[in-house]
């Protein structure tokens, strides 16, 4: 740091400059993203909460009340009429702290100190790191040929020291939906917690399904289901940091809580501790400015401009991986090695991401990407074709 104060404006300028080196999401040249330009009526009623604290509850009983709004209002859309849990920083640490729940809550009324979570192949690389946190060991339950966890193979991974089973509802890579109706009576059966994580799927499929689309059941209309994830981060439209965890029940709470004496609140659960207000506030905002009107025309929206990609791709003659459920479409050059597709395209200046399983370009078409962005990338395929 420098001795002397310096000027607003010199510093403003030098930031502007720095952040010229971001890309822009109205650009619409960044296809591998979740995330995606917040609305402005959010970032407004964000920048009115920037000093809450939601760590210490006491002294932010409007924005605590706000929060317990939030997490009522997506439980009630995830089909749950008591929900608890909390808006935090995003999937990852919602993952972790439902396999934080089922872990202490594995230990204390099974007694299991060495346990096991079963996760998909697809499953996002924050339970590694919840695994790696939580001292848990990793079981991988195969995917079937269409991308989903194979039910069967499922079966013979569990163990008595199964604590957690996870399956995905929208995955990262292809954006598909597991059986989760299937494995949340396996999980019921042998009263194994079950989490769903849908991160990405929990704001959109529930409007889609109003819709009239055709797709699984998934949330807790499901005995078996314990916990879900869904980010207002991802397809809510909310700023960043805002993920959401969703407990059945608020033992699972409970089982994490460990004692905070000198706050306005005896016990705390979350991993964090002084957490921002001002996302989950703008969550509150955006959610009761779109309403559910909203949320369906845009998820519905997004799902045109998906097909809209799946058949150009097809018509090109691309391979493309699956039939989208959801908002993502993976495909593949016929000829080129996906790596040096991927080249191919960053040379014409589009930000893309490569999936592992299966190895694929992958597009997350979110709110960012306009049809005439897609009209623009499908006539620079046709000319790498
Ligand atoms: N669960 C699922 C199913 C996810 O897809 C993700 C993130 C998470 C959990 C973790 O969420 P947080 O990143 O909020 O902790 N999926 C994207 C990914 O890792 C996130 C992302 C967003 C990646 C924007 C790139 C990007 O530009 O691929």
């Amino acid at each position: 740091m420098q001795d002397k104060p310096i000027a607003k404006d010199e510093i403003l300028k030098e930031l502007e400059d720095i952040h010229k080196l971001d890309y822009d999401y109205a650009d619409g040249r960044i296809l591998g993203s979740m995330c995606t330009e917040a609305h402005p009526f959010a970032k407004e009623v964000y920048c009115k909460f920037l000093d809450t604290n939601l760590g210490d509850p006491g002294l932010f009983k409007g924005t605590k009340f706000i929060e317990n709004e939030v997490i009522k209002s997506i439980g009630e859309l995830l089909s749950l009429d008591n929900a608890y849990g909390n808006i935090v920083t995003g999937g990852t640490e919602a993952n972790i702290m439902a396999i934080r729940a089922a872990r202490n809550h594995a230990r204390k009324y099974k007694g299991i100190t060495d346990g096991e979570i079963i996760i998909p192949e697809s499953a996002h690389f924050s339970f590694k790191k919840a695994a790696d946190m939580l001292n848990l060991k990793i079981v991988e339950a195969k995917l079937d040929e269409n991308y989903k966890i194979d039910v069967d193979a499922l079966k013979n991974v569990i163990s008595d020291k199964t604590i957690a089973i996870v399956a995905i509802a929208g995955t990262t890579e292809l954006g598909l939906i597991d059986p989760i109706k299937e494995i949340s009576e396996i999980a019921f059966e042998n009263n194994i917690y079950f989490h769903v994580d849908a991160a990405f799927g929990g704001f959109s499929i529930p409007f889609l399904k109003k819709l009239g689309y055709d797709l699984p059941v998934f949330d807790f209309s499901l005995p078996g289901v314990c916990s879900i994830t869904v980010d207002p981060h991802k397809m809510g439209l909310a700023p960043i940091p805002a993920g959401g965890i969703i407990f059945r029940k608020e033992e699972y709470l409970d089982v994490m809580a460990v004692d905070s004496p000198y706050l306005t609140v005896k016990t705390q659960s979350t991993i964090v501790g002084t957490r921002l207000g001002a996302s989950t506030v703008a969550t509150y905002a955006i959610m009761k400015y779109f309403g559910k009107q909203g949320y369906c025309r845009i998820a519905d929206e997004l799902m045109n401009n998906t097909k809209y990609l799946y058949d150009g791709l097809n018509e090109i003659g691309y391979d493309v991986v699956c039939e989208p459920e959801l908002n993502i479409v993976a495909f593949n050059h016929p000829d080129l090695d996906t790596n040096d597709f991927a080249q191919k395209l960053e040379e014409k200046d589009w930000k893309v991401s490569v999936a592992k399983c299966p190895i694929a370009i992958r597009i997350v078409l979110m709110n960012h990407i306009k049809k005439s962005h897609l009209k623009e990338l499908l006539e620079d395929l046709k000319e790498i074709y």
